[in-house]
């Protein structure tokens, strides 16, 4: 629908921004924290962009006051965090860390005191390396128990001041990488195992869920997905149809769960056909009936283009561009079922992540319309090289269009129906990537921090900073 005229943002809209624990903190041993995958994963040879590593990270841990007032200056209405599971119980079960409970408790009452909205991540990926050790983390059923203790504890002390909750982030995306395509830990390549753990973290999510309900029942919580949604490459109806399977295995396989407790019919087929649907044990879908969640957290970077692949000789597992030489990814895909294809329509960024604002309210419209809840984007951004010019001066005009044009779309979403809470950019401060090392920069605020010379972990604020400050003051008027 093209529209004459857009409704404006809600009031109550938090405006915000994102960031992740291992991504931002450092002080890796620091304090009674336990060790985490990630820091185990990191120390093996050619796993990441030079060897980069969280250690220090962009040090979080020790300036986080400074960078509130960073976000506070900038009149930010909320800030979603992550906590490691490992400063809180340091070997993921058995003796609390009271140490790691105040880290938390502080930001919290820091960003309290400047009016910021706290969005607390119950998982962004760190797990504690026991859990893995002792029993295979995820793998095992165990994992639930563990995960609702963990999560209870943070119920218990920061539900009365945090009321905006996120259980798992981007299930589908740490499963993906750490038992699909080993890019992740425990850098597993197993696809009858990943079904598996998936459903185990279906039901650690239910169940942390469930709990959230006795101890913070003036709270909201929803699992975060990562989002693409499907096109097809053509109108052909093979291409069609290898987006709509495309929709189902990638996507619908997590969100209907969540929503409804319970797995897409011919996914389900397809994998019990194939012998890698998950064991279920009785007791299991009446557990995730009990996981639906108050929102659904959509992480929306691109959309993903399909078609047709043939069961003989098609294409199969692809490659990701970690260092940000534009095109220099592979297509992907799983043979008789489907495969990516570029889309001519889209520009790209360095990384080869499509840029589609568009995107972003079809993937709105989808999910409101699928599972009738509201939406909270908990993270969109773009990941680019910046130059610091004379001056300390950042002149990220590209980051503001990609905002901008997404900050479009959710308006355009907004008028279409959709209910919207709030948008987090990924991210406020400049932090590490994953697997892209600290060249592939987010952040509002510029942080001088890199694999190799100078990194005072100064911290400067980029055009963008002032432009998003603009945006909030005007409740999305002024963009
Ligand atoms: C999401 C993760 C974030 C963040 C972001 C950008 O998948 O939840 O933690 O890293 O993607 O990804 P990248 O750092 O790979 O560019």
């Amino acid at each position: 629908m093209l529209h004459k005229e857009l409704k404006p943002f809600p009031k109550s809209f938090l405006w915000g921004a994102a960031s992740a624990a291992y991504q931002v903190e450092g002080a890796w041993d620091v304090d009674g924290k336990g060790v985490s995958n990630w820091d185990q994963f990191v120390r093996i040879p050619g796993k990441t962009f030079k060897g980069t590593t969280g250690d220090v990270a962009v040090d979080h841990y020790h300036r986080y006051k400074e960078d509130v007032q960073l976000m506070a200056e900038m009149g930010m209405k909320a800030y979603r965090f992550s906590v490691a599971w490992t400063r809180i119980f340091p070997n993921g079960k058995g003796v609390l860390n009271e140490k790691g409970i105040e880290f938390y408790s502080n930001l919290i009452n820091e960003l309290k005191e400047n009016n910021i909205e706290p969005v607390l991540t119950l998982y962004h990926w760190d797990l504690p390396q026991t859990l893995q050790d002792e029993y295979g983390g995820w793998e095992s059923r165990k994992i639930v128990e563990d995960f609702t203790n963990y999560s209870v504890e943070l119920f218990k002390r920061f539900g009365d001041r945090v009321k905006y909750w996120v259980s798992l982030n981007e299930q589908n995306i740490f499963t993906m990488l750490g038992y699909q395509m080993a890019a992740h830990p425990p850098g597993v390549k197993d696809d009858k195992l990943f079904y598996q753990v998936n459903h185990h973290a279906n039901l650690a999510n239910a169940s942390v869920i469930k709990e959230f309900r006795k101890y913070v029942p003036d709270g909201k919580i929803g699992p975060s997905f990562a989002y693409s949604p499907a096109y097809p490459y053509t109108s052909h109806p093979k291409d069609i149809l290898a987006a709509e399977n495309a929709e189902e295995l990638r996507n619908h396989w997590w969100m209907d769960i969540y929503a409804w407790g319970q797995y897409p019919k011919s996914a389900w087929t397809y994998l019990e056909n194939k012998g890698l649907a998950p064991i279920v044990e009785e007791g299991d879908f009446e557990l995730l009936k009990h996981g639906k969640p108050d929102f659904m957290g959509l992480n929306y970077y691109q959309t993903t283009t399909f078609e047709e692949n043939s069961i003989k000789g098609g294409v199969g597992a692809g490659e990701m561009n970690t260092t940000g030489k534009k095109g220099t990814s592979k297509d992907t895909g799983i043979p008789g079922v489907y495969k990516t294809v570029e889309n001519p329509n889209l520009e790209k960024t360095d990384w080869d992540w499509n840029i589609d604002p568009n995107g972003l309210r079809i993937a709105l419209r989808r999910i409101t319309n699928r599972y009738h809840l509201p939406i909270l984007i908990s993270e969109n951004g773009l990941g680019a090289f910046d130059k610091v010019e004379d001056g300390d001066v950042i002149n990220d005009d590209y980051r503001i269009d990609f905002i901008r044009t997404h900050i479009n779309a959710i308006q355009e979403a907004i008028t279409d129906g959709v209910e919207m809470l709030g948008y987090c950019v990924w991210s406020f401060t400049d932090l590490l990537s994953w697997l892209n090392g600290f060249q592939k920069r987010y952040g509002f605020v510029y942080i001088n921090q890199h694999e190799e010379g100078n990194h005072d972990l100064r911290r400067i604020k980029k055009k963008s900073f002032y432009w998003y400050k603009e945006v909030i003051e005007s409740n999305g008027e002024k963009r």
